[in-house]
């Protein structure tokens, strides 16, 4: 029989990507969509008619529970959050509501209805923070340096707390930036991609940013589901790092990025300003996936010259268009 997967945060870059691999591989694939005014499916259309959606919100106990009992998964990937860290900062208790109690309502729901369903929490770098050492590994101290960091912080406990009190088949995957042509506007790498196509098309003059000197492990998001689905296939719960290994600054993606439309005086056009600033900024981060090689066989294929070619060229053709 086919295996069940419910996604969270479905919609999402990294849901998106996560559905259409699970559909490949003959899973039925259950999403849970939480209702909003203009429903936001564009990372989805395509698959509209192979996910099947569930109502539900990570703010509400009962729909969670209802979504696990009308889907029954073998595996359950908790990728819903209010994901974006600047925000974090303005929306600390949303935030922490969604990205930290959201998932205990999920591990209670899962406890209840699905005891044995194998579970993927979408963790992160940003539990690093101020790092301590690099690159950092799953044995490096967390520092996180945002309300999000923080709620995301007290999930990761949360699950290695379930897996030790109730033998539960929980993984955290500690994953580094990861984008895509589907990244939201507002993170670094799709402003950027999409303002150099703005601007290559003649339709802007400048991009306004905050930090150029901050420096992330950046990876191509399709490769970083495959690593949670494998996650999911080892017989013992663990924590993974997923990452590159190779850490850029935000100055060279830019350049980067304005290279592919063949602009050299790139400096033109970058404007920075206070507001895109942080209160706690995470200076630098850089990931040792070794132990996802050697025990997923998971290793990251996309660099970055390749990952900014591939975002240009998706805004190009959407800008153009
Ligand atoms: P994303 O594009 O921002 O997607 C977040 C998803 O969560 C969206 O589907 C969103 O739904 C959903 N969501 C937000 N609030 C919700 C709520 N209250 N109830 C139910 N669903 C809710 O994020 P992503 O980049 O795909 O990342 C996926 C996960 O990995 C997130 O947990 C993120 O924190 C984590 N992560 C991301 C990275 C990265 O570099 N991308 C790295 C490490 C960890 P709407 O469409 O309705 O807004
Ligand atoms: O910022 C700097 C900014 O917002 C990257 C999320 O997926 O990855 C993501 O978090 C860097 C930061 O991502 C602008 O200060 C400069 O140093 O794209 P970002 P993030 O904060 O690293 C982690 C792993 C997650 O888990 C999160 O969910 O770029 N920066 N100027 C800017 N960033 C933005 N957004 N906008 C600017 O204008």
């Amino acid at each position: 029989m086919a295996k069940a997967a419910c996604i969270t945060g479905v919609t999402g870059q990294d849901g998106s990507f996560l559905a259409e691999l699970l559909l490949a591989k003959g899973y039925t694939v259950y999403g849970l969509v939480r209702r909003l005014s203009s429903p936001n499916v564009a990372n989805i259309r395509h698959l509209m008619d192979q996910v099947q959606l569930l109502d539900g919100d990570m703010t509400d106990q009962s729909s969670i529970l209802t979504a696990l009992k009308e889907s029954r998964p073998d595996e359950i990937y908790n990728l819903a959050a209010q994901s974006f860290v600047q925000t974090s900062f303005r929306q600390p208790v949303l935030t922490a509501d969604v990205d930290g109690l959201g998932l205990v309502r999920l591990l209670e729901a899962a406890k209840e209805v699905v005891h044995d369903a194998r579970i993927y929490q979408a963790s992160t770098s940003e539990l690093f923070g101020l790092v301590k050492e690099s690159p950092q590994n799953e044995n490096t101290p967390f520092h996180p340096r945002s309300p999000y960091g923080v709620a995301k912080l007290f999930a990761y406990w949360a699950c290695v707390n379930y897996r030790e009190a109730y033998g539960m088949h929980v993984s955290n995957g500690i994953l580094f930036n990861h984008e895509s042509e589907r990244r939201g506007l507002e993170f670094l790498t799709r402003k950027v991609t999409h303002g150099v196509a703005m601007i290559a098309k003649g339709k802007a003059k400048h991009i306004e940013l905050g930090n150029l000197d901050a420096k992330r492990d950046w990876g191509y998001a399709p490769e970083y589901v495959d690593a949670m689905w494998r996650m999911l296939q080892q017989p013992k719960p663990d924590d993974y790092v997923i990452a590159t290994g190779e850490s850029h600054t935000v100055r060279e993606f830019v350049k980067l990025a304005f290279r592919e439309v063949g602009i050299k005086d790139w400096e033109k056009h970058v404007r920075t300003d206070a507001k895109h600033l942080r209160p706690a900024e995470v200076y630098t981060l850089c990931g040792d996936a070794s132990k996802a090689r050697r025990v997923l066989g998971w290793e990251a294929k996309t660099k970055l010259p390749e990952l900014v070619k591939i975002m240009v060229e998706a805004d190009l053709e959407r800008v153009g268009g």
